[in-house]
């Protein structure tokens, strides 16, 4: 293998997913949820031969892949039977994950979202659907993608919440742009969020911190670079909090320094806001004079 080479290396994984869509049998906008069983068997037939080919990563390069669904299947219209195409999914999904894989090689995960360009008024694979089909399926990861929801809800909201029901999660760190998902990741105040709920929950052992953006408009090394270092970036930071501190503010009531060391915690220099090297002379652990 050439120095620098990406290609296959112990402890280097790689996720993988079906994809499925541009493809003919997807051009109307239907795969696992098609009416016509005849297409939903060529996507159930895609999505058994896509976790083969995750369990073949994962057994070569000794750590599991995750094999994420997702489906654009919905309409652009009201639909009249929003029963009958999710009884097909959920019927396509038990075919497809009917064969037991070690998963030591591949791990399988089920992603929603709320609604898609050409799918505004249904989406068969909505955020209720896949969060029952994973508590029925404690085997199967739930995938929460931080820009497949409204613009108002936070995916850092519903880890606590969820994780209360399934074993563990797949994350699709991104950023939504009002109607758009997968915009590379910023340092943003909802990246921060996602890592600290999985921190201050101890939740780093259940949860699968996935990547997902891209933006053809730049470099694409430097937009996966900039993403990556931002992710780390803000897990760092999570690590880095007093949290119990936080929380006894909170407990005592004090709401208003509970604020206020949030937002001194945001500028801080790193060595100041941890135990990893001393605070300076003067101030207390967290910058504050004595
Ligand atoms: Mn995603």
């Amino acid at each position: 293998m050439p120095p620098g080479s990406i290609g296959p290396k112990p402890g280097r994984g790689l996720d993988f997913n079906p994809t499925c869509f541009s493809h003919p049998l997807a051009a109307d906008g239907y795969t696992l949820a098609h009416r016509d069983p005849a297409v939903r068997q060529f996507w159930v037939e895609h999505c058994i031969a896509s976790r083969r080919i995750g369990a073949h990563f994962g057994a070569t390069l000794g750590t599991p892949c995750v094999t994420n669904i997702w489906i654009p299947d919905g309409a652009k219209d009201t639909p009249a039977d929003r029963l009958a195409p999710r009884m097909r999914l959920c019927e396509a999904l038990d075919r497809i994950l009917a064969e037991a894989i070690d998963p030591q090689h591949n791990r399988d995960a089920v992603e929603a979202k709320l609604f898609g360009l050409g799918a505004e008024s249904y989406t068969v694979g909505s955020h209720e659907f896949y969060l029952g089909y994973a508590v029925r399926h404690p085997d199967t990861l739930l995938c929460l993608d931080a820009g497949h929801f409204h613009p108002t809800e936070v995916i850092s909201d519903k880890i606590s919440a969820v994780l209360l029901y399934v074993d563990e999660l797949l994350l699709h760190v991104s950023r939504g742009v009002r109607w758009d998902s997968d915009h590379v990741v910023t340092f943003s105040d909802e990246l921060q969020a996602v890592m600290q709920e999985l921190v201050r929950g101890d939740f780093l052992g259940r949860t699968h911190i996935g990547l997902d953006f891209f933006d053809a408009s730049i470099n694409r090394v430097a937009a996966w670079a900039i993403g990556a270092r931002n992710a780390q970036r803000a897990l760092l930071l999570a690590l880095l909090e007093p949290t119990q501190t936080l929380r006894q503010m909170e407990d005592d009531g004090d709401t208003t320094g509970r604020l206020a060391l949030m937002e001194e915690l945001k500028g801080l220099p790193w060595a100041r806001s941890g135990t990893c090297l001393p605070a300076p002379r003067g101030t207390n652990r967290y910058g504050f004079p004595r």
